[in-house]
């Protein structure tokens, strides 16, 4: 059974048998780390009335110059990167260990935990170098485009985008991010492959320092940059670890020895690939629940292995019991104005 741990303890022995059992064989014990914070719940009906969710200040100006400086690094060591030019690389958790660290940072991954749980993967790692005149991109949704991720998944983000903002941006036409609130309900809209500007629409302005959360289902472009700032933010995609990577198909199995635990599970690189639906017991608990800091749910049923047996994410908790087996809120409550009407 999951020993449970005081509340606000950084990380505890868990499955006390199997823990002997690997101390009689001379194995070492796995310290499991409980899950970081993530959405309240004024946080988790704002994202998704919106589509998306602003921190300001999340990161202090020395994590800004960091982060920057990392940016830099990379780029001045990549041969395709051209001094002024759009720069969009993506995985770069394996090009400098700021990114990699970035894998599993507390200050957002509990969120994308709270959507996706123990099947917790990172989608995508990017950073965008935007100057000015750069290309810019077009209206979209993140993910599958002629069946879109909303058809399956007529709520709940398949991705969950994750921005950290480098650069002030307080005006339009400095390379903007751009998304049309409440657009995550609809798999078409008007202006799709466009650049046209929306009634609706909203142009974001943010400070550096800035974290966005976007649900991917979210409709959005970039303004073009007229000015002479260059726009410089990094993106950490997250998803289910049965929806395709974005911009790689293995990791480095050397690089890979260089992370830790829980960065090395959220990279999901399996040499099957059925094993992103079905991870081995090595990979859980990945996080422990942070209310009970149990590796299982309450009453669940211990003659199943841990990573066969069903743990609730806290959305599904949030959203109570109807959202466990049929459809969620919005749907729900929109089966109950119909049948009341
Ligand atoms: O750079 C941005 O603001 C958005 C880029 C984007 O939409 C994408 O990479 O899918
Ligand atoms: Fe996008």
């Amino acid at each position: 059974m999951g020993k449970r741990c005081a509340r606000g303890a950084d990380c505890v022995k868990v499955n006390d048998i199997r823990q002997e059992e690997k101390e009689i064989l001379g194995m070492s014990s796995t310290q499991y780390r409980i899950a970081p914070p993530g959405f309240t719940t004024d946080q988790w009906d704002e994202f998704m009335e919106e589509g998306f969710l602003t921190f300001e200040d999340a990161l202090s100006p020395d994590d800004v110059q960091f982060y920057l400086d990392a940016i830099d690094e990379m780029a001045s060591a990549d041969s395709r990167y051209e001094d002024g030019k759009h720069y969009g690389p993506g995985n770069v958790v394996e090009r400098h260990k700021a990114f990699a660290d970035l894998i599993d940072h507390p200050r957002h991954v509990g969120y994308a935990y709270d959507i996706y749980g123990e099947l917790l993967k990172l989608h995508i790692s990017q950073v965008f170098i935007r100057p000015k005149g750069g290309p810019h991109n077009i209206w979209h949704p993140d993910g599958a485009r002629s069946v879109p991720y909303g058809v399956f998944a007529p709520e709940l983000p398949l991705q969950l985008k994750v921005g950290y903002w480098l650069t002030d941006v307080p005006r339009p036409k400095m390379g903007n991010f751009v998304y049309m609130p409440g657009s995550h309900f609809t798999h078409y809209m008007d202006g799709y492959d466009t650049h046209r500007s929306l009634p609706g629409e909203r142009i974001v302005t943010v400070r550096a320092g800035t974290m966005t959360l976007m649900h991917a289902n979210t409709w959005h472009r970039v303004e073009p940059n007229e000015s002479d700032v260059t726009r410089k933010n990094i993106f950490y995609a997250y998803c289910p670890s049965w929806v395709c990577e974005g911009d790689r198909l293995k990791s480095d199995p050397e690089w890979l020895k260089t992370l830790n635990r829980e960065q090395r599970i959220i990279m999901r690189s399996y040499d099957g690939a059925y094993t992103k639906t079905k991870p081995p017991e090595s990979d859980s608990p990945l996080f422990l629940d942070r209310e009970t800091g149990s590796d299982a749910d309450p009453g669940s049923d211990e003659t199943v292995a841990l990573n066969r047996r069903k743990r609730m994410t806290w959305v599904e908790k949030r959203m109570g019991s109807p959202y466990n087996g049929a459809l969620s809120h919005r749907f729900e409550k929109q089966r109950l104005q119909r049948s009341a009407s």
